[in-house]
């Protein structure tokens, strides 16, 4: 096993519920059965490379916090060598089976976009040698289209048709990095895909650009024979005022419109689910009932907070109604469970990152076993369902079929216009709820 950046953490061993060790799993135990499939499978969780190894701890009022014992190395390539090397022995010693990248999160930017490219391909090709010696995977890939004052305006909706042709070759250049490191999924999370005021913006033109530009990545994967699922991951807002993909229903419309439905799927991340003023378990509902439900980036923001927090999952009632819907919807494969989550700028210290993702992993683990068995009960279930009962028979189950128009329904209403409506007893279901925790 990998022991060069945190030699005083050990393998993290599975020591029960009653086990006081931060550094050991309470819950999760990756070989044990949930249903049909054993946890490892049903959750498939992933390590996010820009939080975890490349994020620095810094915020926009304080400057990077994080020590990080690559970071006494100065050559660039030489510490995006061993930033890669510690991903590895964070997923082994963690046991985590996926991983996670931007391009531009595990190799610098040269001068000219030529280098650039050079220097990716050195890591990746570091990247390759590691995922055969170890058995680790690459859940997605992904290209940072936001960061470099290139893309102030947007990428594949800037104003200015050298950006879109940049960001073109940079996603092009993403897809077959994924795509030779086996990655099975690869995400366009809209970095600045949107505006910050209308005063300047041809919305047509940037979304039209926008449809365009994801049918180019469509062609090229099919002529690479790259096929892994493409996701696009929803946000609202930040770093734009507006993006456009801002939640599951508008990437829908923008998926449709544009003849891209067959070829996409969602990545839902709690953070941005609430930013757009749902829940985690709205935009996860709303993908499984619309067949996009694609993969999640499972995080949390805080609730008093407008902005994108990304924090560790540890809340386990927020991660139930989650999982619910993904068991409901019969798994996320080829998706995953991606921990796009950073850890407090005040835990800055190596083993942090370990305790960090052995606390989400754990809230995670048990919230799969709350919402198996609930779900295994009916108890909800089956109140839904009786809920629903008068669109079963009778004038409900003609609605459904498509028989009655309103003239058939204003005769059945002038016979039935004394109406007797039932509770909807969210208490009490709320009740059965907390006896599963
Ligand atoms: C930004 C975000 C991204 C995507 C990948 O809010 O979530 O890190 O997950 O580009
Ligand atoms: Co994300």
């Amino acid at each position: 096993m990998l022991n060069e950046f945190f030699p005083e953490i050990p393998k993290i061993p599975y020591e029960g519920p009653d086990s006081r060790n931060p550094l050991a799993f309470k819950y999760y135990q990756p070989k044990k059965k949930v249903g049909d499939k054993t946890m490892e499978e049903h959750l498939r969780f992933s390590v996010a490379y820009w939080h975890t190894l490349t994020g620095t701890g810094g915020d926009p009022f304080g400057v990077a916090t994080n020590l990080r014992p690559w970071l006494s190395i100065t050559d660039p390539m030489a510490q995006a060598a061993a930033r890669m090397r510690a991903c590895f022995e964070i997923l082994e010693k963690l046991d985590v089976p996926f991983f996670c990248f931007h391009d531009r999160d595990i190799a610098p930017e040269g001068a000219t976009l030529r280098e650039t490219n050079r220097n990716l391909d050195t890591i990746v090709e570091q990247a390759r040698e590691l995922i055969a010696s170890t058995g680790k995977k690459l859940l997605w890939g992904t290209a940072c289209l936001f960061a470099h004052p290139r893309y102030v305006h947007g990428a594949a909706t800037s104003c200015n048709a050298d950006v879109y042709a940049y960001a073109a070759a940079q996603v092009k250049k993403a897809i077959e990095v994924t795509h030779s490191l086996g990655g099975q999924n690869y995400v366009f999370w809209g970095g600045r895909e949107g505006y910050d005021s209308l005063i300047n913006t041809d919305m047509g033109l940037e979304l039209d650009n926008l449809g365009r530009f994801l049918h180019m990545a469509v062609d090229y994967a099919k002529e690479i024979g790259f096929t892994g699922q493409f996701l696009i991951e929803p946000k609202p807002m930040e770093p734009t005022a507006h993006q456009y993909d801002s939640d599951v229903e508008a990437c829908l419309n923008f998926l449709r419109k544009y003849d891209l439905l067959p070829h996409f799927k969602i990545n839902i991340e709690q953070n941005h689910a609430i930013l757009a003023g749902h829940t985690y378990q709205h935009e996860i509902y709303t993908a499984r009932i619309n067949g996009v439900l694609g993969s999640l980036d499972a995080n949390e923001g805080a609730f008093l907070l407008g902005w994108d927090t990304d924090q560790m999952a540890t809340n386990l009632y927020e991660a139930i109604f989650p999982l619910y819907e993904v068991l409901k919807a019969g798994g996320l494969a080829p998706g995953g469970l991606n921990f796009d989550a950073k850890l407090r700028r005040g835990s800055f210290e190596p083993d942090d990152i370990f305790i960090g993702h052995v606390a989400a992993m754990d809230t995670y683990a048990r919230a799969l076993e709350v919402a198996h068995r609930l779900l295994e009960s009916r108890e909800l279930e089956d109140f839904v369902q009786d809920r629903y009962a008068s669109y079963r028979d009778g004038i409900g189950a003609k609605i459904v079929r498509g028989e009655v128009g309103f003239k058939e329904l204003e005769a059945y209403a002038l016979e039935h216009d004394q109406i007797t409506n039932r509770s909807g007893r969210r208490e009490m279901l709320e009740a059965i709820v907390n006896r599963y925790l």
